[in-house]
């Protein structure tokens, strides 16, 4: 708990389409926390060029992921939508946590070694400094949560770091300057700049994972298009895509604990109780015993109510990209407000500023 202001933060990179994963992972509860919290939501391009996309790519895909958060239910005047290269200043606090964050933090993090894969040395340092760019993110605004899927929970332990170690290190300055603000680390509270963030990661969706793989995440830069249901998928694709989903021999079970070694199951068990906003025993009390034939048509008709007017309403917007830029540039204003706010203190904490 600390006594900053609840602000909640979180982005989606425009590295491609989006995925059911990314849905009900993250955008989902981006729209379902618009009721209790301020809200910045960003579309983190900065973040799409370490694996390198092509320039036209970017712009659509930027442009594409806006009219998703849009599509999906986020409100761009009651909160901040935005896409983070129009806020210089989330790069600018990146250089800062450069010189904060270790070396040996960074290697640490099992997304870049996933992504980077055995020719570490042909990574773009880009894909290695990620983390420190999406702590910068976050506490530009002083972000109090952050609603993510699994896979970001280790770069979100690493922004805790960075912001610890800058409260410690500048402990002193930030008092003589006014700035601290209560923090509790641990048992104790000290005074800090910056807020230790919350990974707000619950429910039956964390960790959607890939059609074709159990044990793999569903990522929207999967080469395999049939890994995952994409947000725009037509209603055929959807039924495709579930009829083809692996899975094994065996009815599905009457308990969870029978889903332990059954990683296709246990996926598709838990995407059909996260896109009916239940649990797995709800689903389980109700199709267990049965086959996945009978399974994976009610999963798929599930899956395209929840999905088809979300992907029309994308298409709609999709066709007015100057509607979509506008909201992007009207959030970028609002939200510089906030980051040149943070950031000129920043500047003032580690003396770059008088
Ligand atoms: N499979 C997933 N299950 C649950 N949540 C997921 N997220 C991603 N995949 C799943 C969550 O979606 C948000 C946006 O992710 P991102 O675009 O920042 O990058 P990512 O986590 O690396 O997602 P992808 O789809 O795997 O993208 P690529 O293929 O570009 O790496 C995050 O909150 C993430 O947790």
């Amino acid at each position: 708990m600390s006594s900053f202001e609840p602000l909640v933060f979180s982005g989606v990179q425009p590295t491609g389409n989006l995925t059911l994963g990314n849905y009900l992972g993250a955008i989902r509860k981006f729209v379902a926390l618009q009721e209790s919290h301020n809200c910045i939501y960003c579309v983190v391009d900065l973040h799409a060029l370490t694996v390198n996309p092509k320039p036209q790519e970017l712009i659509d895909g930027t442009r594409s992921i806006a009219a998703a958060f849009l599509a999906a239910g986020i409100d761009p005047v009651k909160h901040i939508v935005f896409n983070q290269s129009r806020v210089y200043q989330h790069a600018e606090l990146a250089w800062i946590f450069n010189c904060v964050a270790r070396m040996g933090w960074l290697n640490r993090m099992t997304q870049f070694k996933e992504k980077a894969g055995k020719d570490r040395e042909n990574a773009s340092v880009g894909l290695f400094a990620y983390p420190n760019l999406m702590a910068a993110d976050i506490l530009v605004y002083r972000g109090t949560h952050v609603p993510v899927g699994e896979d970001q929970k280790q770069h979100l332990e690493l922004a805790r770091d960075i912001a610890q170690k800058f409260n410690n290190d500048y402990s002193e300055r930030i008092g003589d300057l006014g700035l601290g603000v209560p923090v509790q680390v641990g048992d104790e509270t000290v005074n800090g700049f910056f807020p230790l963030t919350e990974p707000l990661i619950e429910g039956p969706a964390t960790r959607i994972m890939s059609l074709r793989d159990g044990t793999k995440k569903m990522s929207k830069s999967d080469p395999s298009d049939l890994s995952r249901i994409n947000l725009t998928d037509t209603a055929d694709d959807i039924a495709k895509k579930i009829r083809k989903a692996k899975t094994d021999p065996e009815a599905l079970p009457s308990e969870t604990a029978g889903l332990a070694e059954r990683p296709e199951a246990n996926n598709l068990v838990g995407i059909y109780a996260a896109l009916a906003d239940t649990t797995k025993e709800a689903v389980l009390n109700e199709f267990g015993g049965q086959q996945f034939s009978a399974f994976k048509p009610a999963l798929a008709d599930l899956a395209v109510t929840k999905l088809s007017p979300i992907a029309e309403e994308m298409r709609r917007l999709m066709t007015d990209t100057a509607h979509i830029d506008s909201v992007l540039a009207n959030g970028a204003e609002r939200a510089s407000v906030l980051a040149e706010k943070t950031l000129a203190d920043v500047k003032r904490i580690v003396g770059l500023l008088a």
